[in-house]
């Protein structure tokens, strides 16, 4: 289903003929009523007035998560707080949280974007919609709640947690969309099974929505084998609206992003110029169209590709890449860079491996270690040691072979490694604390 055709299928031309128009308006609109934007840009010497077309939005200074945090908790607001109609905060690991604010005309773009997201991965207006992200200060439950709700789905705010609660009703309510991060999903494919449930028998579940972390496309076609459904990925930050920004459709080539509301560029992280077309970069979106907190050119450290090129689901709006990992997430293994995302592509590929894996890296010198604790997807294996040395070396040499890293391999039993009801975190980087 497209939910907004006329803003998901129109033609680049018109396209852009509108996110100059809004991206004029909301330059002036952040100018005059955001203290914090008039002084940076003074500062820069850049003037709303500079902006004639699109490609002059590479004249702004950028906006970075800083930003939101050194003007905690209202300090980028562009109305008064009388004006709010919902607070919501990201799950920042440490210090204090960033504080995201909505308008009531940012609450309903925000139901909109979620709705296109929904229409996207292909929800109607019959199925039954069980959220299992944790509802609370976290913008991805009430985001595809409301989503889902707005396309005209009956939704059960499960929440994330007691997963055999959650395989319950599933069961018994008779979801047909599970919305989650793609972690848990797998989490509770895995207590259904314990549980004795046969998937395609007991469950009527068709579709998954799954977002707010990476996630691999090999990881994505386990947990399509596994809770026998179509899944898709899609994507937000917080700090834009949440999610909503993208998401893909059953082409399955990109999440199509709503660029009405998003303008996106991809820069290069170090030398902040735009990437060549086709080339990976780090997303950098615009809030063309909120009022109550919009963000100017902010830099989202995620790195994607975007692909321009019409999609045959209809839509006419940029696609990007799945997110490849964040640009602080990266890792140089001697030398050699590499994303958690490449390592669970590697990993997924095998058969044998199960869908849960840890890395670490530690420091030895001015050596970087990599150790990788993956699960073996049949336990008994570990009692075969010749199959376990041949699994070990398969694993060992994809690694070598397919992305030029040397690893400290360690097959471990089936349901042994942390599971997580939220955003996943399988790196434990300890160079910084040797
Ligand atoms: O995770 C918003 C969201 C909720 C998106 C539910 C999709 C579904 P934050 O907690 O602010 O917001 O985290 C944003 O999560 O900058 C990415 O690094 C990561 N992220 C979000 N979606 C994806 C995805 C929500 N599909 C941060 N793939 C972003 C990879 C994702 N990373």
């Amino acid at each position: 289903m497209i939910y907004d055709v006329k803003h998901e299928t129109m033609s680049r031309e018109e396209l852009e003929v509108l996110q100059l128009e809004r991206l004029k308006k909301i330059v002036h609109y952040v100018y005059e009523k955001v203290p914090f934007y008039k002084r940076k840009y003074d500062l820069a010497g850049f003037h709303p007035d500079m902006i004639k077309t699109l490609k002059d939005i590479q004249k702004i200074p950028f906006t970075e998560k800083s930003d939101l945090r050194d003007n905690y908790p209202y300090g980028l607001l562009a109305v008064p707080i009388s004006k709010l109609k919902r607070i919501h905060a990201s799950s920042g690991t440490s210090g204090k949280p960033t504080v995201v604010c909505y308008t009531e005309h940012d609450m309903e773009i925000w139901k909109d974007c979620c709705a296109r997201v929904c229409g996207q991965a292909g929800l109607e207006p019959d199925d039954i919609v069980q959220v299992c992200f944790g509802y609370g200060l976290f913008t991805g439950a009430l985001g595809m709640h409301q989503g889902a709700e707005r396309i005209g789905a009956a939704v059960i705010p499960a929440s994330a947690g007691n997963t055999e609660r959650q395989v319950m009703l599933l069961k018994d309510l008779k979801a047909t969309v599970l919305v989650s991060t793609p972690s848990y999903a797998l989490r509770i494919a895995e207590i259904a099974r314990k549980l004795g449930y046969d998937i395609k028998k007991d469950f009527s579940l068709r579709l998954g929505l799954f977002g707010s972390e990476s996630s691999s496309e090999e990881m994505h076609a386990e947990i399509a084998k596994q809770l026998n459904i179509f899944t898709t990925d899609n994507y937000g930050l917080s700090e834009v609206i949440g999610p909503g920004v993208s998401g893909e459709c059953y082409k399955k080539n990109g999440m199509h992003i709503n660029e009405d509301h998003f303008y996106p560029e991809l820069i290069n992280s170090d030398t902040l110029e735009p990437v060549k077309p086709g080339e990976i970069g780090e997303l950098v979106l615009t809030t063309l169209t909120k009022d109550g907190m919009p963000v100017i050119r902010y830099r989202t450290k995620d790195i994607c590709t975007l692909d321009y090129s019409p999609c045959e689901c209809g839509r006419t709006t940029v696609r990007m890449s799945k997110i490849l990992g964040r640009s602080d997430d990266m890792l140089i293994i001697r030398g050699v860079n590499v994303f958690p995302s490449q390592i669970e592509s590697v990993l997924m590929e095998i058969p044998e491996i199960g869908s849960q894996y840890e890395i670490i890296v530690t420091r030895e010198g001015n050596m970087d270690k990599l150790e990788v604790r993956v699960e073996v997807a049949d336990g008994s294996l570990l009692t075969d040691y010749k199959k376990l040395m041949d699994l070990h070396q398969k694993v060992q040499h994809n690694l070598r072979v397919i992305l030029q890293i040397d690893a400290l391999v360690k097959l471990v039993e089936p349901l042994s490694l942390k599971r997580f009801e939220g955003k996943a975190n399988r790196v434990t980087d300890l160079r910084k604390k040797n």
